[in-house]
C-alpha cells in the first residue's frame, strides 16, 4: 500500500507570477503583465475594461513579481533541497515570441528556459511545462483579437513547435493550457479578450473555447510525432459543486455547475463535444463556428492524463433562494455553513479533494495528476525573522491525506501532487503579494519594497519529510 513509488511530488509555479524582468532580452509584453494590482483588476481580468499598455496611475506586480528571472538557480536549489521530484512552470509566450506572430523565435527567451531546465536537471527534478498559463502576447490581443480569432491556434502551435524541438531532452510532460475552464471567468487573463460594448460575452467565451480546444488537442498530436515519450495533460480549475440543500431545485444547478467546468475536459479527454454542451449552445445560438476537421481533430488527439487545480469545493443553490455568498478560486458560490474559511474567505475542504478525484476519476479513468493546492496566507515572521506557518502545514496535511485515502482506498490512479507555490509569488486572482502560499518566503511586499532574499519557512521542513517519505510522514 502507500503511493507508487516513483509518485510526482513537487511545486508549481506561473511565469506571470514569478519571472518579473519583463521588459528584458527581447521580451514582448503579454495580457498578464497589464493586469493591474487593486480594485481595477477584476474589471481587467474579465475583459470588461481594456488596458492593453500600463499607465501611471496602477501598479503591475507581474513586472517584477519575485524576480525569479534572476533568482531561478537559487530557486530551483531550493527546490532540489525540498525534494522536489517535479517541477511544474510555465512558459513566458512573449520571451519566445515576443509579438507572437514572428516567424523566428527570440533566442534569448530559449535560452533562460534551457538554463531554467538544466538547472533542473542537475537537481533531479524533472519540468512539467505549462506551455499557456493565463499568458497571451498584446501583439496578438491588438491584431487579431486574442483567442476569438481562429488564427491564434497556428501562432500557438508555432509556439509548440519550437518547444517541443528546441526541448526535446530536457522536458517531456506537458500541459496545454492552465486552468481553461477559466475563460469563462476571466477571460482576459485566460484569454486575451477583450468584449466590445453589446456583444454577446457568452457566444465569445464559446467561440474562443473552441479555438483553444482544438489547439490543445493538436498540441498533443504534435508533441507525440516530436517525441513519443511526450505526454500532454490538459488542466482545469476543479472542485466539486455541492447543493446547498438536498432540495432537487439546488441538486440540479449543482449539477449544471458541475458540467460548465467539465465541459472542457470532457472535450479534451473524450474527443467529443458532450450532448448536454451540443443542445444548450445551440439553444443559445451560440454553438461555436467550426471548421470541417475539428471534429475529427478532437476526436483523435485526447490528452494522455488529466491534471486540475484544487483549492476549494463550491456550494450551490437555485438562483433565488437568498443563500450568502462566499469567495472561491476566481469563482464565488453560497457559503457552505459546515466548513471553515481562509483569510481570503476560501473555503478549506480538505474531504472536497477526495470527492473531486472520485469523481473525475469516475467520469474519464484516466491518469489525474493534482498540479495546484494550497493555502493563500499572511505571513507575518516574528523578531528572529522565522515564520511559523503552521496554519498552511495543517492545511497541506489534511489535503494530502484525503488525497492519500483517494489513492489507496478509492483506486484512484494519481501521478503526483505539486502544491502551489513553493517560493512565494504573485497572487492571480488579486495581485497581491500578501497572499503567500509559499515554503519560502520571499521578502517583497505589497508595496513592492524588499529585498527578494528567500528564506525558509516553518512548512519547509515538513513539506522535505512528507516527500521524503512519500507521504508516510505527515507529521
Ligand atoms: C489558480 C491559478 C494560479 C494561482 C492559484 C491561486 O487559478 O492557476 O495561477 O494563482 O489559482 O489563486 P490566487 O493567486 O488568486 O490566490
Amino acid at each position: 500500500m502507500g503511493l507508487q513509488e516513483n509518485f510526482l511530488w513537487g511545486g508549481a509555479s506561473a511565469a506571470n507570477q514569478c519571472e518579473g524582468g519583463i521588459f528584458e532580452d527581447g521580451r514582448g509584453l503579454a495580457n498578464v503583465d497589464v493586469c493591474p494590482a487593486g480594485k481595477d483588476r477584476g474589471d481587467v481580468i474579465s475583459g470588461r475594461r481594456k488596458m492593453l499598455s500600463m499607465d501611471q496611475e496602477h501598479t503591475y506586480p507581474a513586472a517584477v513579481a519575485v524576480d525569479f528571472y534572476h533568482h531561478f538557480r537559487e530557486d530551483i536549489r531550493l527546490l532540489g533541497e525540498l525534494g522536489c521530484r517535479v517541477y511544474r512552470m510555465s512558459i513566458a509566450w512573449t520571451r519566445i515570441f515576443p509579438q507572437g506572430d514572428e516567424e523566428e523565435p527570440n533566442e534569448a527567451g530559449l535560452e533562460f528556459y534551457k538554463e531554467v531546465f538544466r538547472e533542473c536537471q542537475k537537481r533531479n527534478i524533472r519540468p512539467l511545462v505549462t506551455i499557456s498559463h493565463f499568458d497571451c502576447p498584446i501583439g496578438l490581443i491588438e491584431k487579431y483579437g486574442g483567442w476569438r480569432n481562429r488564427k491564434m491556434i497556428g501562432f500557438y502551435l508555432k509556439l509548440c513547435k519550437t518547444l517541443f524541438t528546441r526541448y526535446k531532452e530536457y522536458v517531456s510532460d506537458w500541459l496545454n493550457f492552465n486552468e481553461i475552464n477559466m475563460i469563462l471567468h476571466a477571460p482576459f487573463m485566460g484569454a486575451g479578450i477583450c468584449f466590445e460594448p453589446g456583444e454577446d460575452e457568452e457566444a465569445v467565451k464559446y467561440q474562443a473555447a473552441h479555438h483553444e480546444l482544438v489547439a490543445g488537442a493538436l498540441a498533443v498530436k504534435m508533441a507525440h510525432e516530436i517525441n513519443p515519450k511526450n505526454r500532454v495533460g490538459c488542466m482545469f480549475a476543479a472542485g466539486s459543486a455541492y447543493p446547498r440543500t438536498c432540495s432537487p431545485e439546488d441538486v440540479w444547478e449543482a449539477l449544471l455547475t458541475d458540467q460548465e467546468n467539465y465541459f472542457f475536459v470532457d472535450v479534451q479527454a473524450r474527443g467529443y463535444y458532450p450532448a448536454y454542451a451540443v443542445k444548450r449552445l445551440k439553444k443559445r445560438g451560440i454553438w461555436p463556428k467550426m471548421d470541417p476537421e475539428d471534429e475529427a481533430v478532437l476526436k483523435s488527439y485526447t490528452v494522455d492524463f488529466i491534471s486540475f487545480s484544487y483549492y476549494n469545493s463550491r456550494c450551490i443553490a437555485a438562483p433565488g433562494s437568498g443563500s450568502e455568498e462566499a469567495e472561491g478560486n476566481l469563482f464565488k458560490s453560497a457559503k457552505n455553513p459546515y466548513l471553515t474559511f481562509s483569510e481570503w474567505g476560501w473555503p478549506i475542504d480538505p474531504l472536497g479533494l477526495r470527492i473531486t478525484l472520485n469523481q473525475v476519476y469516475d467520469r474519464y479513468q484516466k491518469p489525474l495528476f493534482i498540479v495546484e493546492n494550497g493555502l493563500g496566507a499572511v505571513d507575518t515572521p516574528d523578531e528572529n525573522g522565522e515564520i511559523h506557518d503552521s496554519y498552511r502545514i495543517e492545511y497541506l496535511r489534511e489535503h494530502i491525506r484525503a488525497m492519500k485515502a483517494a489513492v489507496e482506498e478509492d483506486g484512484v490512479e494519481l501521478i503526483g501532487y505539486t502544491s502551489w507555490a513553493p517560493i512565494d509569488l504573485i497572487s492571480a486572482g488579486s495581485g497581491e503579494m500578501k497572499k503567500r502560499y509559499g515554503f519560502v518566503y520571499v521578502d517583497k511586499q505589497e508595496d513592492g519594497s524588499g529585498t527578494l532574499a528567500r528564506t525558509k519557512k516553518q512548512s519547509f521542513s515538513w513539506y522535505q519529510k512528507v516527500i521524503e517519505s512519500n507521504g508516510e510522514d505527515l507529521g
